[in-house]
């Protein structure tokens, strides 16, 4: 067996650092096809196992606002690695989790390497890992990667993953009930028509519609064009309600339930 394990992140959460450590020298560097992304790619070789290493662009988001998320998504979606290592910096857990959700939306089996425990330490932020890899449900592995520590732990809890049933698990978030509504009659449509729900979870495409994704939008569309007409037509009549009653647009409220969600998790006693 020799998986295929993709590093994210955020930028400067220490990707580089990790995949240099866990690969040395076994990298090879490359660009990613028809565009100038760097792709660098290592060897992870330990007790009898073999992995291939990608590291993918540092990106905040999945969305498709720069060339680098763009890049990173359709790794994902595309070349379908076994698991994702999101490195995550634990001195700035609030914002670097935002990615980390949008991982488990598109339902990619995903493990955290909590990065820059000495930092966090130092600045006297104390983390309960145990209580955050529970309420996320995914294994959270403590690191501080410039020194190597927890790089055969974060390597062990992949492993084990890329070892289990690979069924997805996609995180449903609630969106409030006027987005959740029309995520629910969007979901229908996509699934009922099998649009391009081979490749992406339905309510995934369904977010990515209400986040006016032109990528998705514009694959959508070439895909089955009149899908794709009734899909932006219930994101035209529930962004239209949204601007009437509380002055705001899809995309932002997307944008404020995810952090809400982080924010009800770290609250429970997670930071302390
Ligand atoms: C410099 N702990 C600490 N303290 N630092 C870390 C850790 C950690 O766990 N992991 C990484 N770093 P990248 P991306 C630097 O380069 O891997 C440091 O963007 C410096 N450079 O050493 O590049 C790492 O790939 C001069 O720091 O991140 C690097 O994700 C002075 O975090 C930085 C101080 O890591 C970013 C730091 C010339």
């Amino acid at each position: 067996m020799n998986p295929t394990i993709a590093l994210a992140g955020n930028p400067n959460s220490g990707k580089t650092t990790l995949f240099n450590e866990l690969t040395g020298a076994h990298q090879h560097v490359g660009n990613y096809p028809g565009v100038t992304v760097e792709k660098k790619q290592g060897k992870y070789i330990a007790n009898g196992y073999e992995a291939t290493i990608v590291d993918l662009p540092g990106t905040y988001s999945l969305s498709a606002y720069s060339l680098e998320e763009v890049v990173a998504r359709d790794f994902l979606v595309n070349e379908k690695p076994a698991v994702v290592v999101n490195i995550v910096d634990a001195s700035n857990l609030e914002r670097n989790l935002y990615l980390t959700l949008q991982f488990m939306e598109l339902g990619i089996p995903v493990c955290i390497a909590l990065n820059m425990m000495d930092v966090a330490k130092s600045r006297g932020v104390s983390i309960d890992v145990k209580k955050l890899s529970e309420l996320l449900g995914v294994s959270v592995v403590p690191t501080v990667a410039r020194s190597g520590k927890g790089k055969i732990d974060i390597m062990e809890a992949a492993l084990k993953i890329t070892a289990e049933d690979s069924s997805k698990q996609v995180l449903n978030i609630s969106y409030g009930s006027d987005l959740d509504n029309t995520l629910l009659t969007m979901e229908a449509i996509i699934t009922e028509n099998a649009f391009l729900s081979l490749v992406y979870p339905s309510r995934w495409v369904a977010l990515k519609y209400l986040e006016e994704d032109e990528h998705v939008i514009g694959s959508g569309r070439k895909s089955d064009a009149e899908i794709s007409v009734q899909l932006e037509q219930e994101v035209k009549s529930v962004s239209d309600h949204l601007k009437k009653t509380l002055n705001t647009y899809p995309e932002a409220l997307i944008a404020d339930h995810r952090y809400g969600y982080i924010k009800s998790i770290l609250k429970q006693g997670v930071i302390t």
